[in-house]
């Protein structure tokens, strides 16, 4: 029974889901027996820097099942403490922005420099089309052939909150694995933006020249998170015209902001095919950083982004009960219709909702007749 095997501190096989190529041939050719193996172990082959183990733990961490999700808790108990030193970078843009490739050069660079890099991806939509994740596989190739990077697709599964979930927690697996540096890709669209500045130290913006382009399809409130911004592919014939963007931008940030005093980005500009500017843009988000940890500013914003953590996950669980409640699945679809034809208000049918949630979980308030709270 799965109960006697936690309890006694037996890891099940968790499935092991490869979706790294570099990785897939790696493990195939060592032919590692699969066995099971206690949490203790997986933590101490992670620790230890095993690539197996670390995507065996992956594998697990992204895993939603409630038996995968009790493990991978103890699994991340053990490996937190030994996380947290990484260089937290978040990368966005429109979609073919270059951010793949852009990753590719510089995660190359960073591991000539000596660096251990992770690469992770939170993008909700790529469970629809598939298409991010073949096309990082492709244009990562290079990098997730190095024995000093890790590259790891967006999860393909679910919603954002559990791919961010999944990716979060990845990344103190990597850390804990001695990955100092994490890259993490998002596509410029809006909300899981949002979801991976509340995860890294320094958010880029990637964006493009294109006449008129670098502010459209950009939305304001992605911008006012951008920490460095390149304006990317400056080569070639379009060289000249990113430098021109780049100047634009920078004083188009000046009337963004909605403070006056707040720091604005610095605005560069950059090309993977060449190489040009790649550096620049790592001095940049390394002086970021350095400015956030003299001003005491990183901890301050690591212990934000836990606490904002910690409600997105009480509101996740939440949703999640309410999902699950067989009570509330029973009463919705009438609650749904008296509201729709103006029979009940959306209170009334709010608080009729609520209380069958409370059958369900008799310890919440609502389990009083009373009226759930307006509000
Ligand atoms: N000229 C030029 N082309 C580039 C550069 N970087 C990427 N490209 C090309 O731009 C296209 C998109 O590159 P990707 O790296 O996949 O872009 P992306 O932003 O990761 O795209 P999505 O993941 O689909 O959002 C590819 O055809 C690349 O070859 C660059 O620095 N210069
Ligand atoms: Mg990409």
């Amino acid at each position: 029974m799965l109960k006697d095997e936690y309890e006694s501190g037996r890891l099940f096989n968790a499935p092991e889901m490869e979706t790294n190529y570099a990785e897939a041939k790696r493990v195939a050719s060592a032919a590692a027996p699969r066995r099971s193996i206690s949490v203790e172990e997986l933590a101490e082959k992670v620790l230890e820097g095993s690539r197996q183990h670390i995507a065996r733990a992956i594998t697990l961490v992204e895993s939603s099942r409630s038996d995968h999700r009790r493990i991978s808790r103890k699994l991340l108990r053990i490996l937190r403490p030994y996380s947290g030193k990484a260089i937290r970078v978040g990368v966005s843009g429109v979609p073919g922005a270059g951010k793949s490739t852009f990753i590719d050069a510089l995660g190359l660079r960073l591991i000539e420099k000596g660096f251990k890099v992770a690469v992770l991806a939170i993008d909700p939509t790529s469970s629809k089309t598939g298409g991010s994740i073949l096309g990082d596989r492709t244009r990562m190739g290079e990098l997730a052939a190095s024995d000093n990077a890790f590259v790891r697709p967006s999860p393909t599964s679910g919603h954002l909150g559990g791919v961010a979930r999944a990716t979060r927690e990845t990344m103190i697996v990597m850390e804990a694995a001695g990955f100092d540096v994490t890259l993490i890709e998002t596509v410029g669209v809006g909300q899981s933006e949002v979801a991976v500045a509340g995860m890294v130290d320094t958010f880029l913006l990637i964006t493009l020249a294109r006449a008129g382009d670098q502010l459209q399809g950009i939305k304001r409130g992605i911008l006012e998170m951008a920490d460095v911004i390149t304006v990317n592919k400056a080569d070639g014939d379009h060289e000249a015209e990113a430098r021109v963007a780049a100047r634009d931008l920078m004083v188009a940030m000046k009337l963004i902001s909605s403070d006056p005093l707040a720091p604005r980005p610095p605005v560069l500009t950059s090309s993977a095919l060449t190489g040009a500017g790649l550096d620049e843009v790592w001095q940049a988000i390394l002086d970021h950083r350095a400015k956030l940890e003299a001003d005491g500013e990183l901890e301050a914003r690591r212990a934000k982004q836990q606490l904002e953590w910690l409600w997105a996950l009480v509101n996740g669980e939440l949703q999640d009960a309410l999902k699950r409640s067989p009570h509330v699945k029973e009463v919705t679809a009438d609650m749904e219709a008296g509201v729709v034809s103006g029979e009940l208000s959306a209170l009334e049918a709010s608080s009729e909702i609520l209380r069958a949630l409370a059958k369900d979980f008799p310890d919440l308030v609502w389990s009083s007749e009373d009226p759930a709270p307006a509000g």
